[in-house]
């Protein structure tokens, strides 16, 4: 947690101020303080002095907001009977694509087109499964088009799935976000069956907020030209819910309980262990594998990968899941490859790393305060800074406190918890300096 402390304010005409700066990341931090020569009121003054107080007031907000969230939590540890659970988001997102069955436009319902990644004697699955080889298409599946002129005809096709839009910049492909829509977009891949091959072009739409898009195809086969021209709906498989974990120094345990989040009655749940590594002075997470469960009670046994940590982007951590046989209903193992994202904003001493892979009994990191003293026979003013060891805070200036152009002054790596920073009275009548966290 920030904190502002006001103190040496030598003589009473000068007036100093010192607050936190809402327009800053708590995580990263800013302090702000203010140098006034004279205590005459100008109208630039009145004026600065309503921001002052709109800013005074905004921290007294997040100073409530913090201590009702740190009411909250003490209520949740009294529930967990002295256990400190955590609350961190999770979602799930597969990297395969489920299609229904494609109908070729004007052609009758007798002519179809099914995906399968199951054996040409099993029923088809619809799944549309990722390549994972940058050489090739991004995604493939065996088909089977039934013709009643030739009856059924099986093959195999690969195309891609528009993957490179990340609006968000999460590193999910926004394709796989149901919250986020796809606009038409073209994409080409090949085909080969026992009679001919060719090249396909599909062309991909889905709505923001619908796991369900669409997804026309022609295949134009090199002896016999363009084929009629198919049409699918395919789904998207998304999963959003809760970890509730314990932080924990070397292995850290949570239930895991997700919902489809186009479908609340498919839900899974289970437990997950995070064991952290160090790497490089990074701690990192790898996952166990384990076994979740579905709605209808079936085990749904996952692999992880122990080479292949969850790297943490801020407050994010993704990693790839494998299942064993995701959808237990079909007659084969299929659906295997998922991507799980952790947010956690828990960060119980604020230095920018989430529980989950923080290490709980470490002692917390230095709270960044700001202290001005202003000698007025030397002229000179001291900021005395401390903050976390490692870190490096840059005090800036301005004579206006909603400037965007704020001019560097000095900038301090806190090789020791505190450092102090003299330089001489300002010219101008009134400055204001704010400190930040790079
Ligand atoms: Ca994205
Ligand atoms: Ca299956
Ligand atoms: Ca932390």
């Amino acid at each position: 947690m920030l904190k502002g402390i006001l103190e040496g304010v030598h003589d009473p005409k000068d007036a100093a101020l010192l607050c936190l700066d809402p327009c800053y990341d708590l995580a990263y931090g800013s302090l702000l303080c203010c140098y006034k020569q004279q205590a005459e009121i100008t109208r630039r003054e009145s004026f600065m002095n309503k921001r002052v107080f709109t800013v005074r007031f905004r921290t007294q907000l997040v100073r409530n907001v913090l201590m009702a969230a740190s009411l909250w939590v003490a209520f949740l540890a009294a529930l967990t009977d002295g256990q400190a659970q955590h609350i961190a988001q999770a979602r799930l997102n597969c990297l395969s694509l489920r299609f229904q069955r494609a109908t070729a436009a004007g052609l009758g319902p007798d002519y179809t087109l099914d995906l399968s990644s199951l054996a040409p004697q099993e029923p088809p699955n619809g799944e549309f499964y990722p390549l994972f080889d940058p050489l090739d298409f991004s995604h493939a599946s065996n088909f089977i088009l039934n013709d009643p002129s030739m009856g059924p005809v099986p093959g195999n096709l690969a195309f891609d799935v528009p993957l490179l839009r990340d609006s968000n910049t999460n590193q999910i492909p926004d394709f796989f976000e149901t919250n986020l829509g796809i606009e038409a977009t073209t994409t080409e891949g090949d085909y080969a069956t026992p009679v001919d091959q060719g090249t396909i072009k599909a062309t991909w739409t889905r709505l923001a907020g619908s796991s369900l898009g669409s997804c026309r195809f022609q295949l134009i086969s090199r002896p016999f030209g363009a084929l009629p021209e198919y049409t699918a709906s395919f789904e998207v498989l998304e999963y959003a819910g809760l970890l509730s974990y314990t932080p924990s120094k070397s292995t850290v345990k949570g239930i895991l309980t997700l919902t489809n989040v186009q479908n609340s009655s498919d839900a899974i749940t289970g437990p997950v262990t995070l064991a952290k590594t160090l790497t490089n002075g990074v701690v990192e997470l790898l996952m166990a594998s384990g076994r979740w469960t579905n709605s209808a009670g079936q085990a749904l046994a996952h692999i992880f990968s122990t080479l292949e940590p969850f790297p943490r982007n801020h407050l994010n951590y993704s990693g790839y899941v494998q299942f064993i046989d995701f959808d237990p209903n079909t007659a084969g193992e299929d659906y295997f490859d998922w991507i799980l994202i952790l947010n956690d904003p828990n960060d119980s001493d604020g230095d920018g790393i989430p529980d989950l892979s923080d290490d709980p009994s470490a002692p917390p990191a230095a709270r960044l305060e700001l202290q001005l003293e202003i000698d007025r026979a030397r002229k000179t003013m001291s900021f005395k800074i401390t903050g976390p060891l490692g870190r490096t805070a840059t005090l800036q200036g301005n004579e206006y406190l909603d400037s965007t152009n704020w001019m560097d002054l000095n900038a301090v790596t806190f090789t020791n918890v505190s450092h102090v920073l003299e330089m001489a009275l300002p010219d101008s009548p009134m400055m204001f300096y704010r400190l930040r966290m790079n």
